[in-house]
C-alpha cells in the first residue's frame, strides 16, 4: 500500500513508511529505457520453466513493497554481518577450546542468519530483473548484487570450510588456541570474509537509500573505491596480526588496551569523515540567491542542437493572451487571511480567495475572453493564480518566478485568456504552494461549451472538491467534511466533476446504488465509455475524473476516502439513509477503457525528440537541509534538466517510476497523450491528462505537440515532493524570463 492513498495517516507515520518503502538507486548515465527485460527473454529463451512463476510473482509483489524490503533486507545484512565479523576476528582470543567452539558455532548461525536476509534481497532484485526493464535494475545487478553476494560467497566456499576444519582437529578439552590453532584462526583469508561482507552490505546500503538513479560516473565510484580501501585495509591489518599472533612465542593476546584504542581510533576517524561528507554536502546544496529559469542544464531528447541565446530571445512577458479586446468576463480574486468554520464546527486559519475556502467557483464559457484580477490584501507570502489544465499563454500562467513576480500584500495582478478547452480545471496559487494550496488557496474552474443556448439546464452539474485541511481530522468536500446531501429528481442526468486539491492523498472514491461512466479525465472528455459498477475511482492529487450516471429513484452515494462518514448523498427527496458499501469489484484503469478515436500523432508517429524522466528519491540534502529528496533524472531543482523543444515540434517524454512512492506529474500548458504503461499500449478512448499518477515500477509513454511557447513548469503534483526539488520545466527555443527565483527575490514557485 502507498502512503497517502486515500486514508489519512499521521505524517509521522507517512514520513516513516516514506523511508522504509523506499527503493535504491544505481548506476549509468540516462540511456533509452531499455530492452523490455531482457532477462526475461533469456528465461524463456532457455526454457525456464519457473518463468511463469516469476512474472506471477513479479505482479502480486508490487515493485514498491519489494523496494522496501530490500531496504529493510539490506539494512538487517549489514547489522548482522557487522556481527558475525566481529566475532570471527575475536575467534583468536578464545580462551578454552570450549569457548572457542561455542564461538564458532555462533558465528556460523549470525553469518547464516545474515545470508538469509542477503538472499532476500537477492530474490528480490532477480524478480525485478526478471519483470522490469533495465532501468530498474541495472545498478541492483551491477553493483549491489556483488557487493552483498560476493563476500558471502567467499564466507561460505572459504572460511566457514577453513573454521570448520579447526573445530575438527581442536582437542576435545583444550585450552587457550595454540600457535598452530591461532594461526589459523587468525588467517585474513578466514576473517577479512566476514568482515568484507558487513562492508559489501553497507556500501550496497549506501547505494539503496542515498544514491541518486542514474549514477553518475564519480557517483558510483567513489562508494566503491571507499568499499575497497576499507577491505584492503582490514586485510593489511589482519595480515599484521597473523604473523604476530601465530608465532610460538607470542604472548596471549586479550583484549589489550591497544585493540581498544584501535577500534576507537578507526570509530572516529569514520565518524570525522562522515560529518566532513556532511558539512559539505549541505552546503554544495545550498539554492543561489537568485537564479533565472531560463537556464540550467539542456536535455534536447536525442534531437538537433536548439540555439539558446538568451540576450535574443523572448521574453515571456510578451506572451499574453488578448489585452486590447474587451473582456466578456471580469472577475476578482482577493487573497486574504481569514478564520473559516467548517461544517464540522472545526475553526481554521484559511488562506481564502474572497473569504471563502476553497475559492469561489469559475464557470467560463468556451471561446469566452475572461479578465481575472488578483490582488493580495495580506497574505505576506505572496500569491499568483495558476490555471491548472487550462493551455493558457505562458505569461498568464501564474507561476512566480517563471512568467511574473508573485503579488505582494497591496498589489494585484491581471490575467486575461481565453478560454480555448471544456472541461473541469482548478485555479491554485503557484507561490509557494505547498503551502497555499494547503491553506486554501485554490477553487473549481469549470468551461462549459459555447454551444447555442445555454448548457442542457436539466442536467445536474455537482463539483466535488476534495480536500484534507490542516488539523482537521478528515477529508472534506469543500469545507462539509461529513455527508453532504442534494435533491435530485429520478431520471435526471447527473454529472460530478471530482476534482483531489489534496497533497500527497492518492483520493479514493465509491459510487453506491448506480452504474456510472468516468466521462472525462483531466478536462477532456473520453469516447464512449463504458458503464461502471462498483468499480473505486483512485484520483491523484491535481487530477479530475468527471462522471456521470442517470439518477434512479433510489439514493444514490460518492463516497470520498472510501468511508461512508464524508461523501455526497444524492435522493429524489434530498432524504434517506447512506448505504453500506460493498467491497469494490474493480479499480478504474483508463488504460484500456472506452473505444479508441483518431488523434492528432499515436505511438507510431515521427517524434522530434524523444525525453527520458527518471524519477527517484533518497536521502540528502536539498538547500542545507538534511531530508528525503525527489529526483529526475538523478538531479534536484534547479540541477534539473530543460527539455528543450522548438515550436512545432511532437515530444515523446518516457516516464520511469523508481521509487517506492507514487508521483503525479503535471506539465503546465500542454496536454499530453498517454501512448503505453510498463509496454502496454493505451488502446481505449485517447487518454489525455495534464497531471499523470504515475506510480512505484510504473514506465509511461505519453506524448505531446509543443505548440505554446514558453518556459513551463513540469513537476510533481504531490507538491512536497517539488518543494524537495522534484521539479523541472520545458523549455522552447528563443525564449528568455525577466523574472528570477530565489532568497533574494520575492519569488518561491513551490
Ligand atoms: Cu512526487
Amino acid at each position: 500500500m502507498i502512503a497517502g492513498s486515500g486514508q489519512l495517516k499521521p505524517h509521522a507515520l507517512r514520513e516513516s513508511v516514506r523511508f522504509f518503502a523506499r527503493p535504491e538507486v544505481g548506476a549509468r548515465s540516462p540511456s533509452e529505457v531499455g530492452p523490455y527485460s531482457k532477462l526475461q527473454d533469456v528465461l524463456i529463451f532457455s526454457g525456464f520453466r519457473y518463468h511463469g512463476i516469476i512474472e506471477f510473482m513479479g505482479r502480486i509483489i508490487m515493485y514498491g513493497s519489494m523496494a522496501g524490503v530490500e531496504l529493510g533486507c539490506t539494512l538487517i545484512t549489514v547489522l548482522l554481518a557487522w556481527i558475525a565479523g566481529n566475532k570471527a576476528s575475536n575467534l583468536v582470543y578464545a580462551g578454552s577450546g570450549r569457548r572457542l567452539r561455542q564461538s564458532i558455532r555462533s558465528t556460523f548461525i549470525i553469518a547464516g542468519t545474515a545470508s538469509v536476509f542477503a538472499v532476500a534481497v537477492l530474490a528480490g532484485i532477480f524478480i525485478i530483473a526478471a519483470t522490469k526493464p533495465s532501468v530498474y535494475w541495472e545498478d541492483r545487478v551491477l553493483i549491489n548484487a556483488p557487493l552483498i553476494g560476493v563476500p558471502l560467497l567467499a564466507v561460505w566456499c572459504y572460511s566457514v570450510p577453513a573454521l570448520r576444519r579447526v573445530m575438527r582437529i581442536l582437542p576435545p578439552e583444550s585450552g587457550a588456541p595454540d600457535a598452530g590453532i591461532r594461526g589459523k584462526l587468525s588467517a585474513p583469508g578466514v576473517v577479512v570474509p566476514f568482515q568484507a561482507a558487513a562492508v559489501g552490505a553497507a556500501t550496497a546500503l549506501y547505494f539503496v537509500l542515498a544514491a541518486p538513479f542514474p549514477l553518475q560516473p564519480l557517483d558510483a565510484a567513489s562508494p566503491l573505491f571507499v568499499c575497497v580501501l576499507a577491505i584492503v585495509g582490514m586485510w593489511m591489518l589482519h595480515d599484521r596480526r597473523w604473523q604476530r599472533v601465530s608465532r610460538p612465542d607470542a604472548p596471549f593476546a586479550g583484549r589489550t588496551r591497544r585493540r581498544t584504542l584501535g577500534k576507537l581510533g578507526a570509530l572516529a576517524l569514520g565518524f570525522a569523515v562522515m560529518l566532513a561528507a556532511v558539512a559539505s554536502g549541505a552546503s554544495a546544496s545550498r539554492l543561489p540567491d537568485r537564479l533565472d529559469m531560463a537556464s540550467g542544464p539542456m536535455d534536447f531528447g536525442g534531437g538537433t542542437v536548439l540555439s539558446h541565446d538568451t540576450s535574443r530571445a523572448v521574453s515571456v512577458a510578451m506572451m499574453t493572451g488578448p489585452r486590447e479586446e474587451k473582456p466578456d468576463r471580469r472577475i476578482t480574486l482577493t487573497a486574504e487571511r481569514k478564520t473559516v468554520r467548517l461544517a464540522s464546527g472545526k475553526e481554521i486559519e484559511a488562506w481564502t480567495f474572497n473569504g471563502e475556502v476553497p475559492g469561489p467557483e469559475l464557470r467560463l464559457k468556451q471561446g469566452e475572453l475572461v479578465e481575472v484580477t488578483l490582488a493580495n490584501k495580506d497574505i505576506e507570502a505572496g500569491v499568483t493564480l495558476h490555471w491548472h489544465g487550462l493551455d493558457v499563454p505562458n505569461a498568464e500562467d501564474g507561476v512566480a518566478g517563471a512568467t511574473q513576480d508573485a503579488v505582494m500584500p497591496g498589489q494585484t495582478h491581471t490575467y486575461r485568456f481565453r478560454a480555448e478547452q471544456t472541461g473541469t480545471f482548478w485555479y491554485h496559487s503557484h507561490q509557494d504552494s505547498q503551502e497555499a494550496v494547503s491553506k486554501g488557496l485554490f477553487g473549481a474552474l469549470i468551461v462549459e461549451p459555447a454551444q447555442s443556448g445555454p448548457t442542457d439546464p436539466s442536467v445536474r452539474d455537482i463539483v466535488v472538491l476534495s480536500h484534507l485541511w490542516s488539523g482537521s481530522s478528515g477529508f472534506a468536500i469543500g469545507t462539509d467534511s461529513g455527508v453532504r446531501r442534494e435533491t435530485v429528481k429520478p431520471g435526471t442526468p447527473v454529472r460530478l466533476r471530482l476534482l483531489n486539491t489534496d497533497n500527497w492523498v492518492r483520493q479514493r472514491y465509491r459510487l453506491a446504488g448506480t452504474p456510472f461512466r468516468v466521462a472525462a479525465i483531466d478536462g477532456t472528455e473520453l469516447n464512449e465509455p463504458q458503464e461502471l459498477r462498483n468499480a473505486e475511482l483512485q484520483l491523484t492529487t491535481g487530477g479530475r475524473y468527471d462522471v456521470t450516471f442517470t439518477m434512479p429513484d433510489r439514493p444514490v452515494f460518492l463516497s470520498v476516502g472510501g468511508s461512508t462518514e464524508v461523501g455526497l448523498l444524492m435522493s429524489p427527496d434530498g432524504t434517506g439513509d447512506v448505504p453500506t458499501l460493498s467491497p469494490p469489484a474493480s479499480v478504474f484503469d483508463p488504460l484500456h477503457y472506452g473505444k479508441p478515436a483518431s488523434t492528432p500523432f499515436h505511438a507510431d508517429s515521427a517524434f522530434d525528440r524523444s525525453f527520458r524522466m527518471i524519477l527517484d528519491n533518497n536521502l540528502g540534502f536539498y538547500d542545507g537541509q538534511f531530508d528525503f529528496v525527489y529526483t529526475i533524472n538523478g538531479r534536484l531543482f534547479p540541477d534539473t534538466p530543460m527539455f528543450m523543444v522548438k515550436e512545432g515540434e511532437l515530444i515523446k517524454v518516457t516516464i520511469v517510476n523508481r521509487s517506492a512512492v507514487d508521483h503525479p506529474m503535471h506539465l503546465h500548458g500542454h496536454h499530453a497523450l498517454v501512448l503505453s504503461r510498463n509496454g502496454e499500449p493505451s488502446d481505449g478512448s485517447p487518454w489525455w491528462t495534464d497531471t499523470l499518477d504515475v506510480l512505484p515500477g510504473d514506465t509511461y509513454e505519453i506524448a505531446f505537440r509543443a505548440d505554446n511557447p514558453g518556459i513551463w513548469m513540469d513537476h510533481c503534483h504531490n507538491l512536497t515532493h517539488a518543494a524537495a526539488g522534484m521539479s523541472m520545466h520545458l523549455m522552447y527555443e528563443g525564449v528568455s524570463t525577466p523574472y528570477t527565483i530565489g532568497t533574494a527575490t520575492v519569488n518561491q514557485p513551490e
